[in-house]
């Protein structure tokens, strides 16, 4: 006998492939539950599902255990895309994630100052994008956290401190992530999983511009990184800079906005679909419904079409402002 799941069933499932935490599964599960019509066709569904929530709460109750992934030493994405920083002691992470965002890190002169993860929201022109202030690098009792952070984050912002030798910073850094089995990717290079190494795509900070006013110790740093990591001058106390490193974490996070148009009615600009470059217009579908990718006819975009509305079809690759309206 078929289920016959409507569609919001379908959106449920959606939100809990997706979910990355225990409680944010076991909602989308009993959201599931709570839309599945009951009869014989969804009696085996029923039972997978509240085995399912069974076992997770119980997962839950028993207590993360160090090490496992998605457990206690997570910090849970939200905005368009996680940019974590990475740095020695003192380099400055927490003053960039104070100036850049709402959050309120601890900042201090001596070093270690943070001890566990602290997230922010960014705001770069009509999205958010989430940073994550980490203890530093060679902090021994961080482990666990610099572990799993830095390889489930999108982006890695190494901050480095322009008073000091910041090839030797870099070389620090290199060393303490090839520990965690950690390597740079080189931007523009969409990272894969191939190796021993988990390639992250990385940007360079120098921050304390205001100690290095000649540019010394900057030009040190770009002329080494050219080519491999975008790298920018900064100075937290003095805030400058600020507009370049927003400019550079939405670059290198390798996303675009795309915005919906309903057909016969104005796209909202506030309210961008946020996708990896490179997506298709067959991705700008799936992401609204499986359903409407499924029954997509054509679709019409404004923006990188040869002209206004152009009519595409599936495997056409939106860009970054793109509107687009999906007929079914
Ligand atoms: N001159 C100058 N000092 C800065 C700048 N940014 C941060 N500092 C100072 O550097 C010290 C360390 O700053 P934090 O932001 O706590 O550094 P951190 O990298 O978070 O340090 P840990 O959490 O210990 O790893 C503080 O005394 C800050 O005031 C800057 O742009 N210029
Ligand atoms: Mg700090």
């Amino acid at each position: 006998m078929p289920a016959n799941l409507p569609p919001q069933y379908f959106e449920a499932e959606k939100a809990y492939r997706q979910a990355r935490t225990i409680p944010d599964k076991i909602e989308s599960l009993e959201r599931m539950l709570a839309i599945m019509p009951k009869h014989k066709g969804t009696d085996r569904l029923h039972g997978v599902l509240r085995s399912k929530i069974a076992r997770l709460t119980q997962e839950m109750e028993r207590g993360p255990r160090a090490g496992r992934r998605g457990g206690m030493y997570h910090v849970k994405k939200e905005g368009a895309g996680q940019a974590a920083l990475v740095g020695i002691p003192n380099s400055g992470k927490s003053s960039l994630v104070a100036v850049l965002t709402e959050a309120a890190p601890r900042i201090a002169s001596y070093p270690l100052t943070t001890q566990a993860p602290l997230s922010g929201m960014m705001p770069f022109e009509n999205i958010l994008i989430q940073l994550v202030d980490m203890p530093a690098i060679t902090d021994r009792d961080a482990l666990p956290w610099l572990h799993s952070v830095l390889r489930n984050a999108d982006l890695l912002i190494l901050v480095l401190d322009l008073s000091q030798d910041p090839l030797e910073q870099m070389r620090l850094i290199k060393d303490e992530l090839d520990t965690l089995r950690i390597s740079l990717a080189p931007s523009g290079h969409e990272p894969g999983d191939d190796t021993l190494h988990t390639p992250r795509p990385a940007m360079i900070i120098g921050n304390k511009a205001d100690l290095d006013r000649q540019g010394i110790a900057f030009q040190r740093l770009a002329r080494e990184n050219a080519g491999r990591h975008p790298v920018a001058a900064v100075s937290a106390m003095e805030m400058e800079g600020l507009e370049e490193v927003r400019q550079l974490v939405f670059h290198n996070l390798g996303i675009i906005r795309v915005y919906l148009k309903p057909p016969g009615k104005e796209a909202d600009l506030s309210d961008p679909l946020i996708l990896k470059r490179d997506s298709t217009i067959d991705d700008v579908a799936e992401s609204v419904h499986k359903d409407i990718r499924q029954h997509l006819k054509y679709a019409q975009v404004w923006g990188s079409g040869k002209f206004a509305g152009q009519r595409v079809h599936r495997g056409y690759s939106p860009e970054d402002g793109d509107i687009v309206e999906l007929h079914v």
